[in-house]
């Protein structure tokens, strides 16, 4: 299979993160797509840099003030104080309900708040770059896609599920599964499908599509009433205005084994089917796995594969995009018996 991948994703190197209390190393790390990397490399998969710049198709994804933020940040934070450049910043404040979100503060952590969902997400200096390679990535993958391409993967980091049209959140910055999407209905595609099977409900994805019918979205993740990102993700979000009925969450509690897991699978590939889409995206978060770090549920090895034939079984043309999965040293493995397991099905 094709697998794009840019060397800039392990600019993206921040040091800690904050866990019960305590600063910890990040989970999120640049290691996990050179070990994703490797692997498709050993078992003979094609890599690829990136061949498209996405920065249009980002504009209709990104609210334009948050890209400008995002992209000057660290410059921003490091303008402050020459000392930054070895601090990490961290939003401490967010305005929530009844404190207005349409104007900027001058303060430098009040505009990160203002474009953050938690502060879990820590910036570093080279986080613009990696990100916006992953999304040029998307964008090349939807290229190949467009141009007759059976399948694709981006094997790239910070993942991008949780970010919105305005906010970064859950290690994210950009939306890369959303800017396939909306690259593939430019050049020419109806309907297209996303199906997110990350642990954690892809928030940000539901919210860039949430009113509109052109992009299904179908997501199976740990039960937000427990599990990140908490506030959205529930059965009854099901679509608003012309987007009605194109958003299907199957959420299921922490401790959820293969079997569960690929039945609801199966329900997610029926809805799926009906979108009658001209391509699929699949958000392929790999923080499914028995002994996650930070996350519940219980495949195992083998369900991976089973994951891949289910997916192939769907015959339709398929951009994977890594997002999350923490057992850092299996993710290779994961990602390589998803994509194996779907070549051959
Ligand atoms: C892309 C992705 O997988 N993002 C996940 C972001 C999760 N951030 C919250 C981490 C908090 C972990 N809490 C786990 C408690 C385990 N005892
Ligand atoms: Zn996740």
């Amino acid at each position: 299979m094709i697998a794009f991948h840019s060397p800039l994703h392990q600019r993206h190197a921040p040091e800690f993160e904050f866990f019960r209390g305590e600063r910890v190393p990040c989970f999120e790390t640049p290691a996990r797509a050179e070990l994703v990397r490797a692997e498709l490399v050993s078992r003979g998969h094609e890599l690829r840099a990136p061949t498209h710049d996405c920065t249009d198709v980002l504009r209709l994804v990104h609210a334009e003030p948050y890209l400008a933020f995002l992209e000057s940040a660290w410059a921003q934070w490091v303008g402050l104080d020459p000392r930054n450049e070895g601090r990490q910043p961290f939003p401490s404040v967010w305005p929530v309900r009844t404190l207005r979100s349409d104007v900027e503060p001058d303060d430098f952590v009040a505009r990160l708040g203002l474009y953050s969902m938690d502060n879990g997400t820590p910036l570093a200096a080279g986080t613009w770059d990696a990100a916006k390679a992953a999304a040029d990535a998307a964008a090349s993958a939807a290229a190949c896609v467009a141009a007759g391409t059976r399948a694709v993967f981006c094997a790239t980091r910070p993942p991008g599920h949780h970010a919105g049209a305005d906010f970064m959140g859950g290690y994210c910055f950009l939306n890369h599964a959303a800017v396939a999407a909306q690259a593939l209905r430019i050049s020419g595609a109806e309907r297209v499908a996303i199906l997110d099977v990350d642990y954690h409900h892809g928030n940000g994805t539901q919210s860039l599509f949430y009113r509109r019918s052109d992009v299904l979205f179908v997501s199976l993740h740990g039960d937000p009433r427990t599990e990140y990102p908490f506030y959205l993700g529930a059965a009854d979000e099901t679509g608003e205005g012309p987007g009605q009925g194109f958003n299907l969450n199957l959420p299921l509690p922490a401790g959820t084994g293969g079997g569960a897991w690929l039945a609801a699978l199966e329900t997610a590939c029926a809805r799926v089917a009906h979108h009658r889409a001209s391509a699929l995206i699949v958000s392929l978060g790999l923080d499914t796995r028995a002994g996650d770090p930070i996350s519940k549920f219980t495949l195992a090895r083998d369900d991976f594969a089973r994951m891949g034939a289910r997916l192939a079984r769907l015959s339709l043309p398929t951009i994977f995009v890594l997002e999350g999965g923490y057992a850092t040293a299996d993710l290779g493995a994961h990602a390589c018996d998803v994509l194996d397991a779907f070549e051959q099905g």
